[in-house]
């Protein structure tokens, strides 16, 4: 495989509205992110994802974009965009900016000019359906709830939007849209900003003409999922879209994609892959069940390990996944794989080892690298999120109380991972000066990056130390592009693996129990570069694993 710029890196994501406040109205700001740079840098990041700072109405927080040429006045101008692309660029580090191109926003010019004339040239840069039978053209259901079909005023038209109805989708079959969005990219690469995470893009293929599927609730309704399960095609347009927009740049470009067809894995990533890489949503973690993701179970530490470990082989030869325990659609890592009254320091480091040492790109998601919880929300009034909104109204339709409906939304809210990032103990966790724009987490007095740094032990140092290891000089060759190999898959609560390469064999464990478990080494020799605990009980090839304990351990 030949060896990419970005393959020895470690990614973080910032979500700006939360990161760093500087004229203290309560909303994080580009130049908060320029501030943090060398923080950043001392942590050991390279590759910063910047979730969507462009013009927006922030109806879905940035990802409803009303111009892609812009940034919004609320996180700074495009003179401090420059400053940050260039400051990056002292430090070494790459940029990347969201790319949100299966919808804009409805206050796009695009679709204003659409609603004028929906039979015109902008109509077509959107899906606008006649309605049947004074119907919606379909039943599909949006991700936020509802019809994807909105009416326009009193016509009989409809436009679709997969998402919110403040987020049109555009419409791919226009090749004039098409080369527009291409344009809009090399626009962005020229400035020098490093690539893109590329949101929602299984969702750019419709099936055509529209057609009703089978309901999968009693609203009537199916999930678009449906459709993009059905959908054929899609990869003539993201190499199309590789060709004209990122190859001349050679940008890192890394896809949210899901539901893919398994045995399209090499054409998403690696050397024949229309992406860089894509992220590994581990399957059972959108494995939320028909009636909502309201209804979230959490995932048991052995469907984590086998999740793991079926990405790990699938794409093994194939290319590098991306990596992550958490972002800003998801629960707080810690609070999602570790049983509540279980999270510890301990167990936080332990589930960051696992994680990190996994073949392809570690992301780190903005407050991960403290160990930032799940947020105790004590009312739907907390909640800002309009999946959550939503969700909630989905629950209480179901016949559960306000209560229960609140609480079963809590687990798994995308407001837990938005809340502000925790750098000290004063106002608002130092977050703003003004009141932010979503409370801070209680918990920020204990748990925040000021204590952290003073801590040698603490979370923050914890991830230091693996991503030095990660990229050192000695081990680099065997944890970055070594192979993977699952070990002790026949114990439970166990997650283990070998990574290898000609000089050495590298063994990752993390003991998911709370309970001491013991195991029997390949060798007794070996030589430890990363323990979560100081100590370490051992006798020969026998190794006891405390609870929650991690090791990297090395054999020659
Ligand atoms: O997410 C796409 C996606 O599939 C989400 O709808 C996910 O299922 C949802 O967040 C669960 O509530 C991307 C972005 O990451 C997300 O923040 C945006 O809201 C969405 O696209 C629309 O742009
Ligand atoms: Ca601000």
């Amino acid at each position: 495989m030949i060896k990419k710029w970005w393959q020895d890196k470690v990614a973080y994501q910032i979500y700006p509205k939360s990161f760093k406040d500087t004229n203290n109205d309560g909303i994080g700001d580009v130049k908060g992110i320029i501030e943090k740079l060398d923080y950043l840098k001392d942590l050991g990041v390279d590759i910063i994802w910047l979730s969507p700072i462009y013009c927006s109405p922030l109806a879905d927080q940035g990802y409803d974009i009303s111009d892609y040429y812009l940034i919004d006045p609320r996180f700074g101008t495009m003179e401090e965009m420059d400053e940050l692309i260039a400051e990056a660029k002292k430090r070494e580090m790459y940029l990347i900016m969201d790319l949100v191109v299966n919808h804009c926003s409805d206050e796009h010019e695009w679709f204003q000019k659409a609603l004028k004339d929906p039979d015109g040239e902008y109509g077509n840069y959107f899906y606008i359906r006649e309605g049947k039978d004074g119907k919606a053209p379909n039943n599909l259901r949006s991700y936020f709830g509802g019809s994807v079909w909105e009416r326009i005023g009193d016509t009989n038209k409809y436009y679709f939007h997969a998402f919110h109805k403040k987020q049109p989708d555009l419409n791919w079959e226009n090749e004039v849209l098409r080369e527009k969005i291409y344009e809009m990219i090399r626009w962005w690469l020229e400035k020098g900003i490093a690539g893109f995470r590329i949101d929602a893009i299984m969702n750019i293929k419709k099936v055509l003409p529209f057609h009703d599927y089978e309901p999968d609730r009693d609203d009537g309704l199916a999930s678009c999922e449906k459709m993009v399960d059905e959908a054929e095609g899609i990869l003539d347009f993201l190499n199309e879209m590789k060709e004209a927009a990122f190859d001349k740049y050679d940008a890192f470009t890394v896809g949210e994609v899901f539901r893919e067809k398994k045995e399209d894995l090499e054409a998403f990533i690696g050397e024949k892959g229309c992406f860089s890489s894509m992220f590994d949503f581990n399957e059972t973690v959108f494995g939320i069940s028909d009636k909502g993701w309201y209804d979230y179970q959490h995932i048991t530490p052995d469907d984590y390990r086998d999740c793991c470990f079926a990405s790990q082989l699938r794409s093994e030869g194939v290319g590098f996944l991306s990596n992550i325990i958490e972002n800003h659609d998801e629960p707080r890592g810690v609070s999602h794989y570790i049983p509540k009254g279980e999270c510890s320091d301990q167990s936080k480091k332990m589930l960051a080892t696992v994680y990190f040492m996994l073949k392809g790109l570690p992301f780190i998601y903005q407050g991960q690298e403290i160990g930032m919880e799940n947020v105790p929300f004590t009312s739907i009034e907390d909640i800002d999120d309009i999946s959550t909104l939503d969700q909630y109204q989905v629950a209480l339709s179901q016949g559960f109380s306000k209560e229960e409906a609140f609480s079963m939304v809590c687990r798994y809210s995308r407001d837990n991972a938005r809340v502000p990032f925790q750098w000290d103990g004063g106002t608002n966790a130092g977050f703003s000066q003004g009141i932010p724009w979503l409370k801070v987490n209680p918990d920020y007095r204990n748990l925040n990056l000021e204590l952290q740094i003073e801590d040698e032990d603490s979370v923050f140092h914890y991830y230091k130390k693996l991503i030095a290891l990660r990229k050192s000089r000695e081990h680099k060759e065997t944890l970055v592009f070594g192979d993977f190999e699952p070990a002790y898959t026949d114990l439970k609560r166990v997650m283990a693996y070998y990574r290898s390469s000609k000089a050495e064999k590298i063994l990752i464990i993390g003991n998911f129990k709370p309970e001491p478990q013991e195991f029997l080494l390949e060798q007794e020799e070996y030589e430890v570069l990363l323990n979560n605990k100081k100590e370490l009980s051992s006798d020969g090839r026998k190794l006891l694993l405390d609870g929650y304990q991690a090791l990297i351990l090395r054999f020659q």
